[in-house]
């Protein structure tokens, strides 16, 4: 018997699969397509304070290799995802869910986790510190020092299981750097990568730009970010406290590409790009996929090689 199934926060899945903020997972019809598929749980889209239609049309192209999207956070506001992860709790029990969060500052981050708290929310916190595509604003995980504050606030708040979301680092002393101050916290999870922020993609026939706001410049996702992701997943899984797990994002299409992210440290996978182009009945293809190879290598459950990455030395 070959497992998929792992443990995250303390909760228990049967599937190491999931959606990947932002995509499915917009409404209740979308997410009710992600809890009827084989993935382990659901994230939702992350919530903001109010309501947001998000940025102008188009905003999401599929590529050769992948996505550039500049959806610009549209989101039916928090309380609508909280009413709804309320209403699944009771249906089934049994599963534990995912709540992403974003605010547009400390602030609007507390009052977020307020309303979680007085909610009956049982699950896990995913807080997004790495949007890049609200015109005006930067992506906080960028920003080291405003990283410490927002944590120092969330957890004298906030004493549920919780996460972050962060953007893909590129420097390894901004790997060292960023560890260091996430080892300060008592977090369930880090998750590597959002897109890689601010690419470009251009329609060679009309030689304009495919995406409409920021003249174009949207988040990348797909194939060209997993080698990006796969060293963002292994540099934390070589940094951070061994209580803080790692789900893997980023280029996720097939099982052999979860193997990886499994192999450099992740315990969860989520997929979002390759989810955006087949829907949810992927996670049936990955899941086989999956086991396939592990059964190959006389592996029977993600511990048998979760971090176990070799190297050449
Ligand atoms: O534009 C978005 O809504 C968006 N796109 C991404 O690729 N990553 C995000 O984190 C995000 C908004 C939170």
């Amino acid at each position: 018997m070959i497992s998929t199934e792992t443990t995250l926060a303390g909760y228990h899945f049967d599937n190491c699969f999931m959606n990947a903020a932002g995509v499915y997972c917009y409404d209740a019809a979308e997410l009710n397509q992600v809890q009827a598929s084989m993935a382990g749980t659901f994230v939702t889209k992350s919530a903001t304070v109010m309501p947001r239609s998000g940025n102008p049309e188009p905003r999401y192209q599929p590529t050769r290799l992948g996505s550039i999207n500049s959806m610009g956070l549209p989101n039916e506001g928090l309380p609508y995802y909280l009413d709804y992860v309320s209403q699944q709790q009771k249906a089934v029990p049994d599963k534990t869910y995912f709540q992403s969060i974003t605010g547009f500052n400390i602030e609007e981050d507390e009052q977020l986790l307020a309303q979680i708290s007085a909610s009956d929310f049982k699950g896990v916190v995913e807080l997004n510190l790495s949007c890049p595509n609200v015109p005006g604003k930067p992506q906080t995980g960028y920003d080291f020092e405003m990283v410490e504050r927002i944590l120092t606030r969330v957890f004298t708040v906030y004493h549920g299981p919780l996460g972050v979301k962060l953007p893909p680092y590129f420097d390894i002393v901004h790997f060292d750097q960023m560890a260091a101050i996430l080892n300060q916290f008592p977090l369930a999870f880090v998750n590597s990568v959002n897109s890689i922020g601010n690419g470009l993609k251009i329609d060679v026939a009309t030689e304009r730009v495919v995406i409409k706001t920021k003249h174009g410049f949207g988040g990348i996702g797909g194939d060209y970010i997993k080698p990006t992701a796969l060293a963002n997943v292994h540099a934390f899984y070589q940094r951070l406290n061994p209580a803080i797990q790692i789900i893997g994002t980023g280029g996720i299409k097939s099982g052999q590409d979860a193997f990886e992210h499994i192999l450099c440290g992740a315990s969860m996978v989520q997929v979002g790009t390759a989810l955006q182009k087949e829907g949810p009945i992927i996670f049936e293809r990955l899941t086989r996929e999956l086991q396939t190879i592990m059964a190959q290598k006389g592996y029977t459950k993600l511990s048998d090689f979760r971090g176990k990455l070799q190297y050449l030395d």
